[in-house]
């Protein structure tokens, strides 16, 4: 089923020059891009992301992680996107990670681990909603869309 999912370069996804690296991998998949925008995130707006791990021992690092520099957000649309994504990206712990996805390819920590991506399709709609607002997602269709449903 077509979905969407919300992507996040971290910053030292960023800092490393690998945003070009991730942005090849989702296209060659098949999945299509329908949002992009980078900045600098708000330490009200990564507080918000992170809720679930508000009470977490870890949780003051994570923010002071995710406002340390620069990030991309990008919504992913296709078939399957928030597993397809996920997968891709490999097990939080970059060292759990298996060789071939973006995290078990560059990342070296647990925290400095290049990537975020929704978990389900509730939590997409949720982080899309905190980063995007409606008119800056675009509806187009491509070209090879019968070949990837
Ligand atoms: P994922 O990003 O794979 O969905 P989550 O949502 O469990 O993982 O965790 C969010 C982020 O919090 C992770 N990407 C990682 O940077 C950090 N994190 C998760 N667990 C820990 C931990 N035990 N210690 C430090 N940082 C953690």
């Amino acid at each position: 089923m077509s979905e969407r999912t919300f992507v996040m370069v971290k910053p030292d996804g960023v800092g490393r020059r690998l945003i070009g690296e991730c942005i090849r991998r989702f296209e060659r998949r098949g999945l299509k891009l329908v949002g992009m925008k980078m900045q600098i995130i708000s330490q009200k707006l990564a507080e918000s992301h992170y809720e679930e791990h508000r009470a977490r021992p870890f949780f003051p690092h994570l923010v002071q992680f995710i406002t340390s520099g620069p990030t991309v957000q990008m919504v992913w649309e296709g078939k399957d996107a928030v597993a397809q994504v996920r997968k891709m990206n490999g097990a939080t712990n970059s060292l759990e990670a298996a060789v071939g996805t973006i995290r078990g390819d560059f990342g070296l920590s647990l925290q400095n681990n290049m990537i975020h991506a929704s978990d389900s399709i509730e939590t997409a709609k949720r982080e899309i909603a905190l980063y995007f607002d409606q008119n800056e997602l675009l509806e187009y269709a491509m070209p090879d869309a019968h070949w990837l449903s």
